[in-house]
């Protein structure tokens, strides 16, 4: 990089956050309060992140909102109160701003600024970041909050620039609002953005078209609004459900219990009856039926039995009942969590067009093309997905050791020690990187973890005078087979999710996150009783 693309270093602080999500702004308060001078940046122009992009109709959070929240602070939990079971993006989004209020952090972020780049420089022991404003900033710690499903996703559809109709990506919705009253729409995608949307569009729009090429195994939400005294009973026990849901395998849930049959150890009549039970309750609980659901593929198969019997009782039309019906494996893709999705194509004014055999031909000026035949409409939303886990951090052109470029490091899929460092990529931290628990856990659980491992890192190389830290590779080697080897005892490599990188194209396909939020804690505290195992730190 020629160092007139460094534009002008005017700050010095001791640490970049890149990022105004949940992770970024805890990593910001976390640092700030331990007396590091911290410079946040955000390309959005104000908090929220994935919270602040994803504005589609129907956005809300699967994972339930007294879960889905912050516990750092005690005076904090106890005084917010959510109103639903699971909560929708403008609640969330309002909670982010009270807690940037609340913590005064928006004063430390520079918004409306996209990092570009980054790159290391041996001689001082820290990092330049460059924004696409062209200002530059020196710090001798880079921390990369920049979310796991934050680079929206478009398919390369033949002649798509030819379309004269709107188009939207849940991912990037607009900031107005967004009327499809008497219009034709097309829904593209069909995993949880399209599922939270699909019932929304279809009740406003004229007709909605919905364009699926593989469908995906979705659970009943029973969303509901929360009473006063369950919000009161969970704020008296919070500390202990939060620790409950710190044991659990994806650090929540604690409250629905942990499953403790394997199927096999069920009569049919209990099995159904156990399916039954948690179909009721809603939401993930669903893959907690049973302790092998995501284990064996006998046990899954009658889960999957279970959930095609619920579809074809549902949606009237036998055909389209077929279509929606899934053949791969629950839970392999991530579950979808819904309120009224099935229901939505007994609808009238609700089509499907099964894109599973023969893909979208292409757009014309006014419409999409399948099987031969035109579809007329006026708007499309894109609800195609993200390039997850490494898009947002591969978008930057970061530059560590020897002139390593994180794109090459990575070229044959992302290679981290605990999800947290790269080698070569000194005094650089990812939150939620490739090979943590991140997207498999609650993610707020996930970014405490990970924001507490940092800022006590960084607290403990300030106290002895260390300067710089570097994962080694043969760490990372390890760490990476070690996330492999894991994936590779569930039924999670067998099918083409996000989670394996397989929904983009050409992008390697490695099994991304690690499984198991409990083991993953214990590794990390056992790597700092060991004196920082796997990482070389130096004066
Ligand atoms: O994206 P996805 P998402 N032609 O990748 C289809 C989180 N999230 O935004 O499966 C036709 O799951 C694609 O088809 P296929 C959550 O972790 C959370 O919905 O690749 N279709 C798929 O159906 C989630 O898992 C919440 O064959 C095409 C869809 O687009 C993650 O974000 C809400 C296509 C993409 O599904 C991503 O969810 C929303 C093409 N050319 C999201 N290309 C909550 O908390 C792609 N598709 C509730």
């Amino acid at each position: 990089m020629s160092d007139e693309r460094l534009g002008n270093t005017s700050e010095h602080p001791d640490v970049v956050v890149v990022g105004a999500g949940f992770a970024g702004l805890y990593m910001v308060h976390r640092l700030v309060s331990n007396g590091f001078d911290v410079v946040g940046i955000e390309r959005g122009s104000d908090v929220g992140g994935t919270w602040y992009w994803n504005r589609y109709p129907g956005a809300r959070c699967d994972v339930e909102s007294m879960e889905y929240s912050y516990s750092f602070s005690e005076e904090l939990q106890q005084e917010w109160d959510w109103s639903e079971r699971y909560s929708s993006q403008s609640e969330i989004l309002r909670y982010v701003n009270h807690v940037a209020d609340r913590f005064d952090l928006r004063r430390h972020y520079r918004f409306d600024t996209s990092v570009i780049g980054a790159r290391f420089d041996d001689r001082w022991n820290g990092w330049t970041v460059m924004t696409a404003t062209g200002k530059s900033v020196r710090c001798r710690y880079l921390v990369l909050a920049v979310g796991c499903l934050s680079t929206p996703h478009t398919p390369d559809v033949d002649r798509l620039s030819r379309f004269e109709g709107e188009t939207y990506h849940t991912g990037t919705w607009p900031h107005r609002s967004v009327e499809f009253a008497g219009k034709r729409v097309a829904v593209i995608g069909t995993g949880s953005s399209g599922v939270q949307a699909i019932p929304l569009i279809a009740v406003e729009a004229a007709s909605l078209t919905v364009f699926q090429r593989t469908p995906n195994y979705t659970v009943p939400a029973h969303n509901r609004r929360l009473g006063k005294d369950e919000l009161d009973w969970t704020k008296a026990n919070y500390s202990e459900l939060r620790a409950a849901n710190r044991r659990m395998q994806a650090a929540l849930g604690a409250g629905f219990g942990r499953p403790s049959k394997s199927v096999f150890e069920s009569t049919r009549h209990e099995r159904e009856a156990r399916f039954g039970e948690c179909w009721d309750k809603g939401g993930f609980g669903f893959l907690s039926a049973f302790n092998d659901l995501l284990l064996n593929q006998t046990s899954n198969d009658y889960a999957a039995r279970y959930i095609r019997t619920r579809i074809r009782e549902v949606v009237k039309d036998p055909e389209v009942a077929e279509s929606l019906m899934p053949d791969s494996v629950v839970g392999c893709k991530r579950l979808c969590i819904d309120t009224g999705y099935y229901e939505t194509f007994n609808r009238a004014n609700v089509s499907l067009v099964d894109v599973r055999k023969t893909p979208i031909e292409r757009f014309t000026t006014t419409g999409i093309v399948a099987e031969g035949l035109e579809h007329t409409v006026d708007a499309v939303v894109f609800a195609t997905g993200f390039d997850a886990m490494t898009g947002s951090l591969l978008a930057m052109d970061i530059v560590g050791t020897a002139r390593k470029r994180l794109r090459d490091h990575w070229e044959a899929g992302p290679r981290t020690y605990l999800g947290l460092a790269v080698s070569g990529f000194p005094n650089m931290f990812t939150i939620c990187g490739p090979g943590s628990p991140s997207v498999l856990t609650n993610m707020l659980m996930s970014i405490e973890q990970h924001v507490e491992w940092i800022s006590d890192f960084m607290k403990f190389m300030q106290h002895y005078s260390w300067n710089r830290v570097e994962a080694q590779c043969e760490a990372e080697t390890q760490w990476g087979a070690r996330v492999n080897a894991i994936a590779d005892l569930t039924l999670y490599p067998n099918c083409n999710s996000w989670y394996l990188g397989a929904n983009i194209p050409g992008k390697p396909r490695t099994f991304m996150p690690y499984f198991g939020f409990p083991s993953y804690c214990q590794e990390c505290e056992a790597v700092v009783e060991d004196g920082y195992r796997g990482f070389t730190l130096r004066r």
